[in-house]
């Protein structure tokens, strides 16, 4: 006999989930009311705080959600909320300028606190996007081809700081507008569905340390020498992924060509998401790879704009670089 719930379960479709109208207000509610409240500089660890306790408030269905997606990120690696209140009679241009994030509280914003918090540990990088808790995902003018998300070219596959020992274990993307011409897909590529498609000696090369990644530039000294790491931990039937395909180097012949099969069985099974705005993506970064593809921006003020979030399960396994207990992990 099924135990009986005091509410319904939200309709899953797959991964998806579409928040019902009566959710959405209340979410926005709460959103609002988060704005409302001073102080609204989202880095006060006061507003922060009321983030925190706010996300107790968010309807019990989507709490559930989010609670069975941090028990198991499912055959993707994701879940995908959609139709969050994102405030958009009311939202600026889209910024364009590099390293863009959020200061003070909005909706939007808000929003992704409050989830956020759900799941686990706001956190960030000194070293990136100045530490700020939400930050901007938008195309700069001259970046087009930077490899980073200022870029508008393909942005190829990576967990998200993969070479740092206190890396996200979730990164979360709010879209607030998409791309002009609805092409810029985000791509997700899950460890699990790619380990079928490997053979066991594949992925007995994969499970030793004969790769380093990099710490991006912008991360300088502080990212120390990079030491020799496995792409596939942890349990051999459903193990934990850490690769970049833009800075992680093999460190030898055997190791690039199971790298390299590693990369075509993720593009196999790589799912394309084209954001819609009130969509929030949350990627299990343990499990899965995510990238994006190309488009064109105009920079009129109207172009694609996502705004990121990191999560932290463990958050005692970074307090030797969170310096006086903040939300700012320093160095690497
Ligand atoms: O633009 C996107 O869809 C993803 C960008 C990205 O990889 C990131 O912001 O971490
Ligand atoms: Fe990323």
């Amino acid at each position: 006999m099924p135990i009986d719930l005091p509410f319904p379960s939200l309709t899953d479709h797959a991964d998806a989930v579409t928040l019902p109208a009566p959710e959405r207000a209340q979410v926005e509610r709460i959103a609002r009311g988060l704005v409302a409240r001073p102080p609204r500089p989202i880095d006060d660890p006061v507003w922060l705080e009321a983030a925190m306790t706010l996300s107790a408030t968010l309807p019990a269905r989507l709490r559930e959600r989010l609670r069975r997606f941090r028990h198991d990120a499912g055959q993707d690696g994701m879940v995908l909320l959609r139709n969050l209140p994102i405030a958009d009679e009311a939202l600026p241009p889209t910024p364009n300028v590099p390293g863009s994030v959020q200061r003070l509280a909005t909706v939007p914003a808000s929003v992704l606190a409050l989830v956020a918090f759900q799941i686990g540990e706001l956190f960030a990088f000194r070293e990136e996007k100045s530490g700020a808790m939400i930050q901007d995902v938008v195309p700069v003018p001259g970046m087009e081809h930077y490899q980073g998300n200022a870029g508008s070219a393909a942005l190829t596959m990576h967990v998200e700081n993969a070479f740092h020992v206190n890396r996200p274990d979730y990164v979360a993307l709010l879209c607030l507008r998409n791309d002009h011409d609805d092409l810029a897909g985000l791509e997700v590529a899950c460890a699990r569905r790619a380990l079928h498609h490997l053979s066991e000696r594949v992925r007995a090369v994969l499970s030793e340390p004969r790769y380093v990644t990099a710490a991006p530039a912008s991360f300088g000294a502080a990212g120390g020498a990079a030491r020799p790491h496995a792409l596939l931990t942890g349990s051999q039937e459903d193990p934990d992924v850490r690769v970049d395909y833009t800075s992680t180097r093999p460190l030898d012949g055997v190791a690039a060509e199971a790298m390299a099969e590693l990369g075509r069985a993720l593009r196999q099974v790589s799912r394309s998401v084209v954001l819609r705005p009130g969509d929030l993506a949350i990627v299990d970064n343990r499990l899965a790879l995510h990238g994006r593809s190309d488009f064109r921006p105009r920079y009129d003020g109207r172009d694609r704009w996502l705004q990121r979030a990191f999560i932290q399960l463990d958050y005692r396994a970074s307090r030797a670089l969170r310096p006086g207990g903040g939300r700012v992990v320093h160095g690497g």
